[in-house]
């Protein structure tokens, strides 16, 4: 039944950006990184979901001290304006030496490249105040399943976990799963293979996932399904909820601007199990469309928090006992007029 959890929300500042895409170049002005914190709690977010490089912008030019001062800066200016981090993610798919991958790649330099990384994104996290990492394995694949040794991959990213986990205590590692994009096969495809994962590892309580709606639909798997699976272990660290038209490019879409039924169903499912009453952020992973105008352009981000707050309230007056009798009745034809129409917001005549 309905918790009636106030929603809280995070993004991450990628989400404001310039419109490039692999065709084009930006259509929009940059918006100064640090200006987009003010942006946060007048559109009724709290989290900040970060990059390593989104604390530290000049990461690869600082020693590991002036970092982590860095780091302690922002936490310092969050607190500030009623901010937090959520996580912080190492990013390792733009350097040169994660160009084969970090944790997988074929170079044992790389991989330990790929490795100081990460430990550093955990000295970040905690300077940042926060207790979760979380691995988008980007580059962890290949374009030819011939190039690498898949049991060996999954060996060399089940020894990386132990050993954030050893390095701190306390750390919470997300695994961030997706089927393909930038590579062709990529490992940790799915929720089942994060939550495997986790299971392997010496401390599996400290290893969850995100879920993201349109990494979800990119493997064909329906985006609720997959949070009630982590749910049902306890798993899910966060969502990333956005929209995906069929098995194309990561689209990054506004939430349930393609299935609006999808999304409520996504919404069900974290209503109906409590989702954020340990303070669990409704996470977005949204872009706007290259056509869009304005400085700064962030429509997308209120749109679909509004989106999400309109669904919980449809979920809020899904009349349960009603469908529990459809249920007890098989009659799933029924079932379906009534929710549709309840999506709808037209007379019921199931
Ligand atoms: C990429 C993606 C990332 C992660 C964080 O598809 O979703 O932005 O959420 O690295
Ligand atoms: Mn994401």
């Amino acid at each position: 039944m309905s918790n009636k959890t106030n929603y809280r929300f995070s993004f991450g500042p990628w989400n404001i950006s310039e419109g490039a895409d692999p065709f084009g170049p930006t259509t929009r002005k940059a918006y100064d990184h640090e200006s987009k914190f003010a942006l946060y709690r007048p559109m009724g977010f709290e989290g900040i979901q970060f990059h390593d490089d989104d604390v530290v912008p000049n990461l690869a030019e600082v020693n590991v001290t002036q970092a982590l001062v860095k780091a302690s800066e922002v936490k310092k200016a969050l607190d500030n304006q009623g901010l937090v981090a959520e996580f912080v993610a190492p990013r390792l798919w733009f350097a040169g030496q994660t160009i084969d991958g970090g944790y997988t790649s074929n170079s044992a330099n790389d991989r330990k490249y790929a490795l100081d990384r990460t430990l550093q994104a955990v000295d970040i996290a905690r300077s940042v105040g926060t207790k979760a990492i979380v691995f988008w394995l980007a580059r962890e694949g290949t374009y030819i399943r011939e190039a690498k040794d898949v049991k060996l991959a999954y060996q060399r990213l089940l020894e990386v976990v132990n050993r954030v986990l050893d390095y701190d205590k306390e750390i919470e590692i997300w695994i961030e799963p997706k089927p393909n994009e930038p590579t062709d096969l990529a490992f940790v495809p799915t929720t089942g293979h994060a939550i495997s994962l986790a299971y392997a590892s010496d401390d599996h309580k400290r290893v969850k996932t995100v879920i993201e709606s349109a990494h979800a639909i990119l493997a064909n798997l329906d985006p609720g399904d997959e949070m009630a699976f982590a749910l049902a272990h306890d798993k899910l660290g966060s969502v990333h909820l956005n929209d995906q038209n069929g098995l194309k490019y990561d689209q990054d879409k506004s939430f349930g601007s393609v299935n609006l039924r999808a999304a409520f169903n996504q919404v069900l499912v974290l209503e109906d199990n409590d989702y954020g009453r340990r303070g669990e952020f409704v996470g977005l992973d949204v872009k706007a469309m290259r056509t869009q105008s304005g400085f700064p352009v962030v429509k997308h981000l209120s749109n679909t928090r509004q989106i999400f707050l309109d669904l919980v309230e449809k979920a809020r007056s899904y009349d349960r006992k009603r469908v529990a009798a459809y249920r007890e009745a098989r009659d799933y034809e029924g079932l379906e007029l009534y929710t549709v129409q309840h999506l709808l917001g037209t007379k019921s005549t199931a």
